[in-house]
């Protein structure tokens, strides 16, 4: 078994952490999309969507898709559950994981990918060339990410982490993207208190720097 990495991309940090809460450990191989790896022949036979994370079991099943990747290891190490431990759980912390991947990773993204200069004319992950970059997509995305704090910082005013008591799969996706954003200038204000405290929270955490 194997996942398909990249150190610096926030999406394989993602399931990097998951692996780490769960004291997981396999081997890495590094795709370095700075130099347009996941476009060479080998990664293309991998995953012809030029996307990475991707997970490759021993029988040569391979996963891509971060959340699929997670759900694996749930399944086979339910200890510890971060992706909820009966039915009720589950829904509710699938819930707050989508919610945190469409308007909080999907802010981030598109604010990245409309402004970078590594992502000019490739505005879409995946694809080499001919995606144009759109200044209005990234201002409209820089507005999504304040309503997404925004919301965020409702709900943490009322339970210690996203989905409830316990740390979750949505407290790992929201963290990274929250520390994602940092790149393109978009902090988390002072008056977000709850988003602060829960934010030292999870970055005091071991599997922070995974
Ligand atoms: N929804 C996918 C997103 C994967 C994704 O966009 N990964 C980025 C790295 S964070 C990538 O592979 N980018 C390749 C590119 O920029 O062409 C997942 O969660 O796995």
């Amino acid at each position: 078994m194997k996942l398909y990495d990249f150190s610096l991309a926030p999406n394989p940090r993602r399931v990097r952490i998951f692996l780490a809460e769960k004291g997981i450990e396999i081997p890495m191989v590094q795709v370095n999309t700075r130099e347009a790896e996941q476009f060479s022949d080998w990664f293309q036979k991998i995953n012809p969507r030029g996307t990475i994370p991707v997970l490759e079991l021993d029988d040569g099943t391979l996963i891509s898709e971060s959340v699929a990747i997670c759900r694996y290891f749930e399944e086979t190490q339910p200890e510890p559950p971060l992706m909820g431990r009966d039915a009720t759980d589950r829904a509710v912390v699938e819930m707050w994981n989508r919610r945190v991947e469409i308007e909080g990773i999907g802010a981030v993204a598109a604010v990245l990918r409309n402004t970078l200069p590594m992502f000019e004319d490739r505005a879409i992950a995946g694809i080499p060339s001919g995606v144009p970059q759109l200044p209005a997509l990234a201002e409209r995305g820089r507005g999504g990410y304040g309503i997404f704090l925004e919301r965020l910082d409702e709900r943490l005013g009322e339970s210690r982490f996203i989905a409830g008591d316990g740390f979750t799969i949505a407290d790992i996706t929201a963290f990274v993207a929250i520390d994602t954003a940092l790149r393109v200038e978009m902090g988390v204000p002072e008056a977000r208190a709850n988003v602060r405290r829960w934010q030292a929270e999870v970055a005091a955490r071991p599997s922070a720097s995974a």
